[in-house]
């Protein structure tokens, strides 16, 4: 059977870093992929008797969304080590290069889009990278992270410590809404009922605080997603891995108070947005949708973009406007792929990438009108090949 590419030599990988005592820090993504995919490979390595260094989530909000400069200033110490980047690092090309320059050995767990070149690292995997043949091109990075503690445990995963994984891949996997066929459906049909009986204190805590206004599992596990998946960090942990990994319900309980409230006022905030973007596009008839604004929060910013692209099924690019720079959500319709979209105009931006109907991007504020005009003068030749995708989901 067909594997994805280099799953096999990670795993191999991170057993001898294990056996040779070396240093391993794993570097994920802030979202809920992002902390299920580090808490999966944490668990896995502790299980097989190794340590874990360091762990660290950057800041989207006052860092990048990636591998970012900032985050390896603050790992260098640990270095030299095995970097392993789970959910993020296929577009990061300079900072790559800049952790091998720090003497780290980096092996990047991906699901995003793959851009015509791949970063210079030691093991890649990622199923959508041009040379790899596993058919499923759908998971989370949750679940590839699955897939591969499996290969780690020699597919005999002790069944305690697999319903552990298979509850967090459900809800990585439904927090990404990846496809709910082939793996992804094995996972959340497996994994929900787990989520529900779950050990972990925090989704306990959390359990009780949604149950009296869902009426079934899906629709609670749905709402503690939407709690869960735009987290702050602190002391370069999310809020989620700090809730996800508590020991005790009474530590999680103030915490967990606290997201709560601030998702509530979250959803708030975005129906804010979302009615000033209604207003700027209003008088406005171009394909694409692309506002700005100073005071915009910017990790609310894909919520804003996807309910804007859902209704009016046009490519939209929300995003905050910082003191130099501008950092942004995308949202495309099915059909289009907004990172092919910009790669056409790569040569505006600072960072991009993510997945064909979502992803995101930085530039510098000189660039915005001339990014928007780029993306303007490609537009047809995307909406020429739409339908020619034959309805393949995209995410
Ligand atoms: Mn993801």
């Amino acid at each position: 059977m067909v594997e994805i590419k280099n799953l096999k030599k990670a795993a191999q990988r991170i057993l001898s870093a294990i056996k040779k005592n070396e240093r391993i820090i794993l570097y994920g993504d802030a979202d809920l992929d992002g902390t299920t995919s580090v808490i999966i490979l944490e668990e896995a390595i502790k299980n097989l008797k190794g340590e874990i260094s360091a762990i660290y989530f950057p800041d989207r909000e006052k860092e990048n969304y990636g591998l970012t400069e900032t985050g390896l200033n603050f790992l260098s110490p640990f270095a030299p080590a095995l970097l392993i980047c789970l959910d993020l690092g296929i577009t990061n090309f300079k900072e790559v290069k800049l952790a091998r320059e720090k003497g780290f050995k980096v092996i990047i767990i991906d699901h995003h889009e793959a851009l015509k070149e791949i970063p210079e690292v030691l093991i890649l995997v990622d199923p959508k990278q041009k040379t790899d043949k596993y058919p499923f091109k759908q998971l989370a990075a949750c679940g590839v992270v699955y897939k591969l503690a499996q290969l780690m445990f020699k597919n005999k995963i002790p069944s305690a410590l697999e319903q552990n994984f298979l509850e967090l891949t459900a809800l990585g996997t439904l927090a990404d809404m990846m496809a709910e066929i082939d793996d992804n459906k094995i996972y959340i049909e497996k994994g929900l009922p787990l989520i529900i009986s779950s050990f972990r204190p925090g989704l306990r805590v959390l359990l009780k605080l949604v149950r009296n206004n869902s009426n079934s599992e899906r629709e609670m596990v749905s709402r503690i997603i939407s709690i869960l998946n735009i987290s702050e960090i602190k002391n370069h942990l999310t809020e989620s891995y700090l809730i996800l990994n508590s020991s005790t319900e009474a530590e999680v309980q103030e915490l967990t108070q606290e997201i709560f409230q601030k998702s509530f006022e979250r959803s708030l905030k975005i129906k804010e947005i979302v009615g000033e973007v209604e207003t700027c596009i209003s008088q406005n008839s171009d394909p694409i949708i692309f506002e700005g604004d100073v005071d915009w929060t910017y990790l609310l910013l894909g919520a804003v973009a996807s309910r804007i692209c859902n209704k009016h099924k046009k490519p939209t690019f929300i995003f905050k406007i910082g003191e130099k720079e501008s950092k942004g959500s995308v949202r495309a319709p099915k059909g289009i792929n907004s990172v092919k979209m910009m790669e056409d105009c790569s040569h505006l931006l600072k960072m991009f990438g993510g997945h064909a109907a979502a992803s995101g991007f930085t530039l510098a504020n000189e660039n915005l009108e001339k990014f928007k005009n780029c993306l303007l003068s490609n537009i047809e030749k995307y909406e020429k090949n739409n339908g020619k995708n034959n309805g393949k989901n995209n995410y």
